[in-house]
């Protein structure tokens, strides 16, 4: 008996063990619940994911001055009404099945009001596709090697759309979208002519995402062919026929916030005669990051779409981070090295004033244009958001020499990165 009750008490136990607190906080609009925090930031109607017994909490918040409720119909709960903007509900249950939530007023529903929530099975790991990845950083030095083949070639691309939670400063993390778990993605690498095949594998679990290539001239710069569903992969094929240097972003709606999360590379078009050998090539892109927070909050930081609306960043960065390309990721050369930056603004807004201080630049390739007389001894270099340059230079004697963009509040807000010169 007394054995018969311990083991009974060890299998509630463990029962109680397994069964965990799962919260959702959802914006309620009348076009849709829209997720706030974690992995359902900004999704209209997202997939919400419980198991089996777990105890959920939906938090449901007014947004606006029309009364709204939630209903989880299989489950059979309901909340109590949300009447304005600022009011607040909480509804609990246990997961029981899966199910269909909604909006109870009349019409709410059948005007977006609706969405899906899903039992996940326990052995089943959701992120089981979802890389480990501590840093988004991208290191300016992880370049693909100058183009040896002289005839067009198809080269095959394969790159997976990730979300990552990291850090963005010290002591607070970010949820970033990624291509292949670092900002920027990785940098492209073919010759005038190529045909470029990618395939574009969405490891997130609820949004679409997308590659618009500025360098491919056919309808959405191939965006249209590439909107890819969670867990699905899909192929894009385009001739790269122009050199350049061009950026690549995702360009599924809301674009600017996609960009915003950290989904944008760039893509080299070496010319036919390719490019004049240097002694180091680094990569590096320039983009911002919008939240409710400010710099120096310990914490999550929450992505602020009123900021971005407004032009407002938080955090203005050079691959990935505030100080991500500094320390252990500075750029390294010698005195009297050929350096050549490949340098893109992934914005979503802003256009950087690039400059490296202590330097002036031999030779500029304005907006990426190798069929362009280049510009001889340039201090400062305009770059459009959703643009490109190319600079070459040599550093003359040891030290440390800064990458900024020139709007110099800006490095406050982190947009800086160091070449250690030796
Ligand atoms: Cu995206």
């Amino acid at each position: 008996m007394i054995k018969f009750s311990s083991i009974l008490f060890f299998i509630l136990l463990s029962a109680f063990a397994e069964a965990k607190m799962v919260h959702y906080t959802l914006n309620a609009s009348i076009r849709g619940y829209v997720g706030v925090g974690g992995n359902i930031e900004g999704i209209i109607n997202p997939d919400l994911k419980a198991q089996k017994g777990d105890m959920v909490m939906i938090t449901l918040l007014g947004v606006e001055n029309m009364p709204h409720d939630i209903k989880f119909e299989n489950h059979q709960v309901k909340s109590a009404f949300l009447r304005k903007k600022g009011d607040k509900v909480d509804l609990h249950f246990t997961a029981e099945m899966d199910d269909i939530y909604l909006c109870t007023l009349p019409g709410h529903a059948s005007a977006g009001m609706k969405g899906r929530f899903l039992i996940s099975s326990p052995q089943e790991n959701p992120d089981e596709n979802t890389p480990e990845v501590d840093d988004v950083v991208k290191k300016a030095d992880d370049i693909p090697s100058a183009i040896k083949y002289d005839a067009p070639r198809e080269v095959v691309f394969d790159i997976s759309a990730v979300i990552v939670e990291s850090k963005l400063d010290d002591g607070s993390t970010y949820e970033y979208w990624t291509y292949n778990g670092t900002v920027p993605g990785p940098m492209l690498r073919v010759r005038e002519g190529d045909t470029v095949v990618v395939n574009l594998k969405n490891l997130d679990h609820n949004m679409v995402h997308s590659i618009d290539f500025h360098a491919a001239q056919m309808n959405h710069g191939g965006a249209h062919l590439l909107q890819v569903p969670p867990l699905e992969t899909r192929t894009l094929k385009f001739v790269a026929k122009k050199a350049g240097l061009y950026v690549y972003h995702c360009a599924t709606p809301h674009v600017p916030t996609h960009l915003a999360k950290g989904m944008y590379g760039m893509i080299l078009v070496e010319p036919k005669e390719g490019l004049s050998p240097v002694d180091q090539e680094f990569y590096v892109m320039q983009g911002e990051y919008y939240t409710k927070e400010l710099p120096g909050f310990r914490g999550h930081h929450q992505h602020d779409e009123k900021k971005l609306f407004d032009e407002r960043p938080t955090f203005v960065v050079m691959n990935g981070r505030p100080q991500a390309l500094s320390g252990d990721n500075a750029m390294k050369a010698r005195v009297g090295d050929s350096i050549r930056i490949f340098f893109g603004s992934g914005g979503p807004n802003l256009i950087s004033s690039f400059h490296v201080i202590g330097e002036i630049f031999d030779k500029v390739y304005p907006f990426g244009s190798f069929d362009s007389v280049p510009l001889i001894n340039v201090q400062t270099i305009l770059v459009p958001a959703g643009g490109a340059t190319v600079v070459e230079f040599a550093i003359d004697e040891p030290g440390h020499y800064v990458l900024v963009d020139h709007s110099l509040s800006r490095v406050e807000k982190g947009a800086s990165a160091v070449i250690e010169a030796y």
